[in-house]
């Protein structure tokens, strides 16, 4: 059913109906492209606000990439009908609309680009897609190949479904001196002071030719006649498009064009899909791209662009489906959110830093300019907003404009695994003005912070959550100004004490001292006041109602307390035990550990929106996978392997066929969540939601490279401590750490009572390269006891 081929840098779908949504993703700085193996797309673009140039009928959200979109017959998509002249039998490529069952079906996701090859009576037609590095525009190449034993008379319809533009203004129309149908539009609007800023739009959508069609159509409803989209009128009654437009009528971009070929011929046609300014903008288009040079330079400086984000590690496993997404899809993902910072203008200040805390194992320049550029933007206060504003103009908008109290705690959580990889203690020093003119030292901004988490707490000693913590939807426990957030406290825990070790670190005495208390003042008031016998609490409502508590019959454990508590040394070795077993018991299923348990089947007005969202989706008792990824954080940072290997296999699908199915998701992205529930709606539990903006990324790259792997920068040095679960004998590693090679060999022996490290044939007694010098090629061999006898 899927498979991984090129070293894992392909992957496989071979059949187009058994995981119907499965998706992979392109992107560049400018452009967003969602793919499903049916050919159902969802797209968008920065003008500098995501917006969108193939529509649906109905309105759409456009304020995040949703999950589990549904699509439906007039889905935007990129389909190519094939018809055969003689007999009249229709099939598309790559499945939808005509949706016929193929002779053969094979879906090729690449990290550059997508493929299908698909073939009925003989007739094999392969699409393809890749985008150029750093413009807003999709470049598909169609290849038909007669492999029928005979000649054959065909039409291809390169079908590009453009929807319901505008309620404005929206036409369409075929434009030879232009080589295209050009769809025009105006983004609709009704302030006088939109208009200054969207004259400068993309309000075209255009579908440019390399050679120029028998026949086109651009009025979605003449294309469709009665027929449908299973077999347009426009096909299916007639010989030939009737090359209509659209005037104010739903335009499409469907082109013609007939063929007749040889047994075993085959014919290669290219096209530009991408929204446009104007005339000059379309022949531009044209220009660059419309020729096998332009694809092919397009090709090579695309994999220039990937190239810079291929991340630090090479594994070999005996898990080759774990290798592929470790080597080649995790980077690339962890790549994606850091360099087009999920093409917002406005990313959640959370969202950035985690985003940019993967970028530290990437790019890590990248994230180091993130970083500064966030501190510019903290209050005088010493918050950090709930949103960082990325280029001129851009405001906080949505969720952006709900107060939420935990964005300092992102700033030690990034700075801890951004210095473990670079050693840039300079960056510390660095001085950052904000937007008061006032010029600080990133040390004494995060002091700042720190302070703010350590003030912002109520009279019990925890902290305040006013309309939500990293749950964005828990809006409703403190939005009275008296809630209090478990989770935050335990976190402001963890990042006082982080930043307490980096402070000393800096010879910072006095400021250590002040923040390793105030960690120990959270975490005695957490288990002072949230301790509830097996797991912690995660808040105290408005009303003074604990929550998440085994008291509750919905929402009785949440998952983030427990984590965090165990990173941020709240729970002793006791506590630590019961919480796991409290994990296993009421959240580990088969497809991770979901973030709370039972899932809400109804609005609780004291904890909020997020007990709406359906069961077992999202924050509402999903396996959702931010969450987990912080509990497999927590698991190794205490030495538990086989759990957090478990927990971590966990968040990817396969190599099982039921369940790749049941999941429907391939191996090329961590989803935000599968679905949960599993006790009150079974038939969906497991089920992805198909969306790949996530922090799991950067927490999941950290972990596999510093803690599976165990190859962690410390000071000047690298520290070699892998954590591989019991039943792998063996695994090998190249780590690129600080300009220097490690090639590391890790293998079970018996008679080794624990783990020892030889560097260049040398035993290193702390297991520790001390001195990492840049350019050196280190060779590490570290010997685990054998199964049985781990000490
Ligand atoms: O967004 C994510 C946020 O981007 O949800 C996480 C949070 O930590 C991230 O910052 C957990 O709440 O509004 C909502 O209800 C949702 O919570 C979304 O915003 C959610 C989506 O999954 C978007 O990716």
């Amino acid at each position: 059913l899927c498979t991984f081929e090129d070293g894992g840098r392909r992957c496989v779908l071979q059949d187009p109906v058994a995981m119907p949504y499965a998706s992979t993703f392109l992107w560049n700085r400018r452009l967003l492209l969602q793919l499903n193996g049916r050919g159902y797309a969802t797209a968008q673009f920065m003008q500098p606000e995501p917006a969108k140039y193939a529509h649906a009928p109905a309105l759409e959200a456009k304020t995040f990439m949703q999950p589990e979109q549904p699509v439906y017959a007039h889905h935007p998509g990129r389909f190519c009908y094939v018809k055969d002249e003689e007999s009249g039998q229709l099939f598309s490529a790559p499945h939808a609309p005509v949706n016929r069952r193929p002779d053969a079906f094979r879906w090729e996701i690449e990290p550059g680009g997508a493929r299908w090859t698909v073939t009925c009576d003989g007739i094999e037609v392969a699409m393809s897609v890749q985008l150029p590095a750093d413009e807003p525009a999709e470049l598909w190449t169609v290849e038909v190949r007669n492999r029928s034993g005979r000649e054959r008379k065909l039409s291809l319809y390169p079908y590009f479904p453009v929807g319901y533009m505008s309620w404005m203004n929206q036409s369409g129309v075929y434009r030879p001196d232009l080589g295209a149908i050009v769809c025009s539009s105006v983004t609709p609007y009704q302030k006088v002071e939109d208009w200054f800023r969207q004259r400068e739009f993309l309000d075209r959508t255009v579908l440019l030719h390399g050679r120029a069609p028998d026949a086109w159509e651009a009025n979605q409803a003449a294309f469709e006649g009665e027929g449908g989209l299973h077999a347009p009128d426009a096909i299916a009654l007639s010989e030939r498009l009737a090359g209509r437009d659209a005037l104010y009528e739903t335009p499409t971009a469907a082109l013609q064009y007939r063929l007749a070929l040889d047994d075993g011929a085959s014919d290669t046609l290219r096209f530009v899909f991408a929204p446009a300014r104007d005339d000059a903008h379309v022949a531009a288009l044209r220009e660059r791209h419309l020729s096998q040079a332009g694809f092919a330079d397009a090709t090579t400086a695309y994999a220039a662009y990937l190239d810079e984000g291929r991340g630090c590690l090479e594994i070999e496993t005996p898990d080759p489906w774990f290798d592929a997404f470790a080597n080649c899809w995790l980077p690339r993902q962890v790549y994606y959110h850091g360099d087009s910072n999920r093409l917002t203008t406005d990313p959640q200040t959370r969202n950035y830093l985690q985003d940019h805390m993967g970028m530290a194992f990437v790019r890590p320049a990248t994230a180091r300019a993130a970083f500064l550029h966030a501190l510019s933007q903290q209050e005088p206060s010493g918050a950090m907003p709930d949103g960082i504003l990325l280029v001129e103009g851009a405001q906080l908008k949505y969720i952006n404009q709900v107060p939420h109290t935990d964005h300092c705690v992102w700033l030690p959580v990034f700075l801890e695994a951004y210095l473990d990889e670079t050693g840039d203690l300079a960056l510390l020093e660095a001085e950052v003005e904000d937007r008061t003119g006032a010029r600080l030292r990133v040390a004494e901004r995060v002091d700042r912070a720190m302070q703010w988490l350590l003030d912002q707490r109520d009279a019990r000693g925890l902290s305040w959550i006013a309309q939500g913590d990293w749950c964005d939807p828990m809006n409703m426990v403190g939005w009275k100004g008296r809630g209090v957030s478990g989770w935050l406290s335990l976190a402001s825990a963890h990042a006082l004490r982080l930043w307490a070790g980096m402070c000393d670190a800096g010879g910072r005495q006095a400021q250590a001292a002040r923040f390793r208390d105030g960690a120990e003042a959270f975490n005695a008031a957490v288990n002072a006041q949230l301790w509830d016998g097996d797991w912690y609490g995660r808040g105290i409502t408005d009303d003074g109602v604990t929550f998440g508590v085994r008291a509750d019959a919905e929402g009785r454990i949440y998952l983030n307390p427990q984590a965090w508590a165990m990173l941020g040394g709240a729970a002793d070795d006791a506590r630590r035990s019961r919480m796991i077993a409290a994990v296993e018991d009421e959240l580990v299923s088969p497809w991770g550990v979901a973030m709370l348990g039972p899932p809400y089947t109804g609005m609780r007005e004291d904890v909020g929106r997020l007990t709406q969202k359906f069961p077992g989706s999202a924050e509402n008792g999903a396996i959702y996978n931010h969450a987990a990824a912080f509990w497999l954080h927590a698991l190794y940072a205490v030495g538990e392997s086989d759990r957090a290997w478990r927990t971590l296999r966990a968040m990817l699908s396969g190599p099982d066929v039921d369940d790749c199915t049941r999941r429907g998701q391939l191996p090329v992205f961590v989803p935000n969540y599968y679905r949960g529930a599993w006790r009150l709606h079974p038939r969906t539990a497991g089920r992805s939601s198909q969306l790949f903006n996530t922090g799991t990324a950067a927490w999941l790259y950290r972990c596999v490279i510093e803690s599976l792997f165990g190859l962690r920068g410390e000071g000047a040095g690298l520290r070699i401590a892998p954590q591989l679960p019991s039943h792998w004998p063996r695994a090998r590693a190249v780590r690129r750490f600080r300009g220097a090679t490690v090639e590391v060999a890790i293998e079970r022996r018996d008679n080794v009572a624990t783990m020892q490290v030889e560097v260049d044939g040398e035993p290193v007694e702390d297991g520790r390269i001390a001195q990492v010098a840049p350019g050196r090629h280190y060779r590490v061999q570290v010997w685990l006891p054998a199964v049985g006898e781990a000490a």
